[in-house]
C-alpha cells in the first residue's frame, strides 16, 4: 500500500528527507519546495520534484502558505506533511489545506486549535481527569484572584502565557511580594509575541522531569501509544538529549501515564502522531501540553518499537486503520538522541554557521544518523541551527550510552562548530550515565566544569583529523579517532 500517489513535504532539512524516505520506501512520489537560502540543499536532491517558494527568510518561502498550497496543485499532490516547526502547528494552514482538497498530514485543523491554548487544553484535561498543575482555573483577571490562588496553592508560583511555547513569558515568582510585576511583565512580553496576552499561573515545580508519550490514533477511533521519552536535557526550552524508555520508569507509572495520553488524545478528537507531554515531579506527573505534530526526537521511539511513525501517519491520514493494537506493541532495548547543532558550546551556544568543510558520519551497530549536510555545505543563518540527529540503540541503557560515546567519536564535522562536545561531556557525566537528570540539569555546574577540557579535546582531534584528511591519510584519520577513544577508556 501506497496512500497517496504523490507528497509535498512543506520543510527542509533533515525532517524532510527522514519523510521523503518512508515516501521512497512506499513508493510514494516527493515534491520538495525550497527557499533562495537552499538551491544546493540535499533534501532538493532527494526528491522526486523541487519547487522555489521564495526568498530565505521563512516568512517568504517556508510559511508562505498561498505559495506553498499554489506549489501543491500545480505539482499534483494529494498530500502535504508539515514535518515539525514551520506549518506544522499552524491551524489555519491545515484549514487551508482541507478548503483546496489536499490532505494535511496531521490531526484537524480544530485539534491543533484547541491545543494551541495552554489554558484552553489544560482545563479540557482536567475536566476528563487527567492530572494537571494545581493553579488558576483560566487566565488571571486581576491581581487580587491570582493573590488568592497563589496563596492558595503556595509560593513559588509560575505564570505562563496561554499562547506560549519555549517559556517566552514564563516567571517564577518567590513570594507575594513580586506577583504583580510578574503577571505584568508577562503579559507584556505575551501580547508582544503572540498577539494573545493572558497569562495563567501554576504552582511552581521543583526539578521537574519532561516526559512524553507517543501516541498515534486513526480515523477509526483507535488510539494507541508507543511507550515514553524523557527529555529533560534541554537548553533555554531546546532539547539537546532525548531517550526512551525513561530510565526511572515503572510498569505502575507508565500504566497510569499512557492512560492519561490516550485520555488526552481522545478529548481532543486526536488523529494521527502527535505527543502528550507531562511535567514529573516526586512521584506525581502532570499533563503540559500536546505536541500536535511530527516531533524532532520520534527516532528513538521508532528505534525502541520498531515502528515507522511517518509511514503510520501516510497511512492514517489516507484514511487506513492502525494495523496493530496496544499489545502489539512493545519496546526493546534503549535508545538515545543527541542533536546536532552547529553552534559554539564555549561562546553561550552562539549559532556558528559556515560552511562543512570535511565530513564524516559514524556508523557500525545501533547507529542511526538523521541529517541534511554534506561536504561542502553552507549552513543558511536563516534557519534552525540543528544539522543532524545522532540516535544510538542498545540492548539496554549503558550499551546505548557506550554506542553513543563510540560514535560521537567516529563522528567528525570541520569547519563549524557544533555540540558534539558537549554531548561528549554529558555521555561522560556520572549524573547521566546514573540517570538522575531534571529539566535544569545543563544549569547545575558540574558539566560546565568539564566541557571547556572536552571542547579543546574535540579541537585537538579535530586538528589532527583534518592534517591527516588533508594528506589523503584517511586510515590515518581513523586511527587516530580510535587512539583519542582509547585513551579515554583508561581514564575512565
Ligand atoms: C513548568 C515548570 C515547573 N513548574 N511548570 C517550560 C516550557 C513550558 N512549556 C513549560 N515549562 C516548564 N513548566 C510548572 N508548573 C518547569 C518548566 C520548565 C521545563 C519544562 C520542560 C522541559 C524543560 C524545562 C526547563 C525549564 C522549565
Amino acid at each position: 500500500m501506497k496512500f497517496f500517489e504523490k507528497v509535498l513535504i512543506a520543510n527542509r532539512g533533515e525532517i524532510a528527507i527522514r519523510v521523503m524516505r518512508a515516501c521512497r520506501e512506499l513508493g510514494v512520489e516527493t515534491v520538495a519546495i525550497y527557499s533562495d537560502a537552499d538551491t544546493n540543499a540535499l533534501h532538493v536532491k532527494y526528491a522526486d520534484e523541487a519547487f522555489h517558494v521564495g526568498e530565505a527568510p521563512p516568512s517568504k518561502s517556508y510559511l508562505n502558505i498561498d505559495r506553498i498550497l499554489e506549489v501543491a496543485k500545480k505539482s499534483g499532490a494529494e498530500a502535504v506533511h508539515p514535518g515539525y516547526g514551520f506549518l506544522a502547528e499552524n491551524y489555519r494552514f491545515a484549514h487551508r489545506c482541507l478548503e483546496d482538497g489536499i490532505t494535511f498530514i496531521g490531526p484537524s485543523w480544530k485539534t491543533i486549535e484547541m491545543m494551541g491554548s495552554k489554558i484552553g487544553s489544560k482545563k479540557t484535561m482536567r475536566d476528563v481527569g487527567v492530572p494537571v498543575v494545581p493553579g488558576t482555573e483560566g487566565g488571571v483577571r486581576n491581581v487580587d484572584e491570582a493573590r488568592k490562588i497563589s496563596g492558595e496553592i503556595g509560593y513559588p508560583v509560575l505564570v505562563k502565557a496561554s499562547a506560549g511555547g519555549g517559556g517566552i513569558g514564563m516567571q517564577v515568582v518567590e513570594d507575594e511580594s513580586g506577583l504583580e510585576e510578574a503577571i505584568n511583565a508577562g503579559m507584556r512580553i505575551a501580547g508582544s509575541a503572540f498577539g494573545d496576552s493572558t497569562v495563567f499561573i501554576e504552582k511552581y515545580l521543583v526539578k521537574p522531569r519532561h516526559i512524553e508519550f507517543q501516541i498515534l490514533a486513526d480515523e477509526h477511533g483507535h488510539t494507541v501509544h508507543l511507550f515514553e521519552r524523557e527529555c529533560s536535557i534541554q537548553r533555554r526550552h531546546q532539547k539537546l538529549v532525548e531517550e526512551s524508555p525513561c530510565s526511572i520508569m515503572t510498569e505502575e507509572l507508565r500504566e497510569r501515564m499512557s492512560a492519561s495520553a490516550i485520555a488526552v488524545a481522545k478529548a481532543s478528537d486526536y488523529t494521527n502522531a502527535g505527543t502528550v507531554e507531562f511535567l514529573y515531579c516526586d512521584g506525581n506527573y502532570y499533563f503540559m501540553e500536546m505536541n500536535t505534530r511530527l516531533q524532532v526526537e520520534h527516532t528513538i521511539t521508532e528505534l525502541v518499537t520498531g515502528i515507522d511513525i511517518v509511514k503510520q501517519q501516510l497511512a492514517i491520514a489516507a484514511g487506513e486503520p492502525i494495523p496493530f493494537g496496544q499489545e502489539g506493541i512493545s519496546i526493546r532495548g534503549h535508545a538515545i538522541e543527541c542533536r546536532i547543532n552547529a553552534e559554539d558550546p564555549l561562546n553561550n551556544f552562539a549559532a556558528d554557521p559556515g560552511k562543512i568543510v570535511r565530513y564524516r558520519s559514524p556508523g557500525g551497530p545501533g547507529v542511526r544518523l538523521d541529517s541534511g549536510i554534506h561536504v561542502g555545505y553552507a549552513i543558511p543563518t536563516n534557519y534552525d541551527s540543528m544539522i543532524s540527529k545522532l540516535c544510538t540503540y542498545g540492548y539496554n541503557r549503558m550499551e546505548a550510552i557506550e554506542r553513543m560515546r563510540r560514535a560521537i567519536y567516529e563522528y567528525v564535522i570541520i569547519g563549524v562548530k557544533t555540540t558534539l562536545p558537549l554531548h561528549h561531556a554529558i555521555m561522560h557525566n556520572k549524573q547521566f550515565v546514573e540517570g538522575n537528570t531534571h529539566t535544569g540539569f545543563l544549569l547545575e555546574e558540574h558539566i560546565a566544569r568539564t566541557l571547556n577540557r572536552y571542547v579543546r579535546e574535540e579541537e585537538t582531534r579535530i586538528q589532527t583529523l583534518g592534517a591527516s584528511l588533508r594528506q589523503g591519510k584517511e586510515v590515518a584519520a581513523i586511527s587516530a579517532a580510535v587512539n583519542v577513544y582509547l585513551h579515554h577508556k583508561k581514564n575512565a
